[in-house]
């Protein structure tokens, strides 16, 4: 049984948790093996959490790469939803990497909310574009982060936030459990399972997805320097994981358990449709159309 009272390193993570209430959700897992919540709706108070982050002072930066047509076609309405949803009452700083600055489009910000733009270099490959966040956000967390924020969360663009992301998901390093493999046996769980690869994995605890993970700016930094090279390893072995950055943070949170999980709520597909479980969706995966994103 998750125990969040007194004593736990976890509980250490934020003195609010104490107030979880994990048997408010009886259909559904709400504590991991090595007893880190899993937030779903309904198990916190939004407005104890809001006024504890601003009582400490939390900060938050967020990541989010818009590279070649994912600019165009994603990053003003993740941006839009953002300001409406992400960390609303704390000092947010967006993170915009792109390798077109000049065509950012503006998008008015609420108070104590900043954006930054930052150039990257567009990669050849799209396996490489998704890759190199790794080392990019390594970087930008050295250099810039870790003197404004103290927690980052780090986001694929194609998704639209739609209900609140607020700081119950702050945690001391937090994943997201993937919206297609919750409900599924582990068996099923597509880690990459190449002994070649440094991502290689039989068994775990979850699927993560990459979409979304985060954390203080130390583990963030930890978690990104650390997937990076494993990354470089596997190049230079002539290797790549199966689902590319994502194999390698499955692999790392294996090794290096998250203090806090969040639901499928927190980013939900829904071409999945209804379930009973999922009570609202807090981000949404948007509609994609492979052959025309894809085809450089
Ligand atoms: C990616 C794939 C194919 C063609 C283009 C791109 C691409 C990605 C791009 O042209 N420009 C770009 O900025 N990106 C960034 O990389 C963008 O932020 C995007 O959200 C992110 C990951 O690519 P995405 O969203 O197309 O990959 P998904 O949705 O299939 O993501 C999962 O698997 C990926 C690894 O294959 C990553 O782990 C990702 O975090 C996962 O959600
Ligand atoms: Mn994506």
């Amino acid at each position: 049984k998750c125990s969040l009272e007194s004593g736990s390193m976890l509980n250490l993570d934020n003195s609010v948790d104490a107030s979880l209430d994990l048997r408010s959700r009886h259909d559904v897992q709400t504590c991991t093996p090595w007893k880190a919540p899993i937030i779903w709706d309904g198990m916190f108070d939004p407005d104890l959490y809001d006024r504890t982050h601003q009582r400490e002072g939390s900060s938050v930066a967020l990541t989010v790469f818009a590279v070649g047509r994912y600019l165009d076609a994603y990053l003003e309405a993740f941006l839009q939803s953002a300001e409406r949803h992400f960390m609303l009452g704390l000092p947010v700083t967006y993170y915009v990497f792109t390798d077109q600055p000049e065509k950012i489009p503006h998008i008015k910000l609420g108070p104590q909310r900043r954006l930054k733009v930052l150039q990257v270099q567009r990669a050849s490959r799209w396996q490489d574009i998704s890759m190199m966040r790794m080392k990019t956000i390594a970087d930008t967390i050295e250099s810039d982060i870790r003197h404004q924020s103290k927690y980052v969360f780090c986001f694929d663009v194609d998704q639209v936030f739609s209900g609140r992301f607020g700081p119950e998901a702050l945690g001391e390093s937090v994943a997201l459990l993937h919206a297609y493999y919750y409900r599924l046996p582990k068996r099923l769980y597509t880690y990459d399972r190449n002994p070649k690869s440094v991502a290689y994995m039989e068994n775990g605890d979850f699927y993560y997805h990459a979409a979304v993970f985060g954390g203080s700016w130390e583990s963030v930094k930890a978690l990104t320097e650390t997937c990076y090279k494993s990354i470089m390893e596997d190049k230079k072995n002539n290797v790549e994981a199966l689902w590319h950055d994502e194999s390698h943070l499955n692999k790392y949170m294996l090794l290096n358990k998250p203090s806090r999980v969040l639901s499928p709520e927190y980013c939900w597909d829904p071409d999945i449709g209804y379930r009973t479980d999922i009570h609202i969706s807090r981000l949404l995966w948007a509609p994609k159309d492979y052959s025309r994103l894809r085809s450089f």
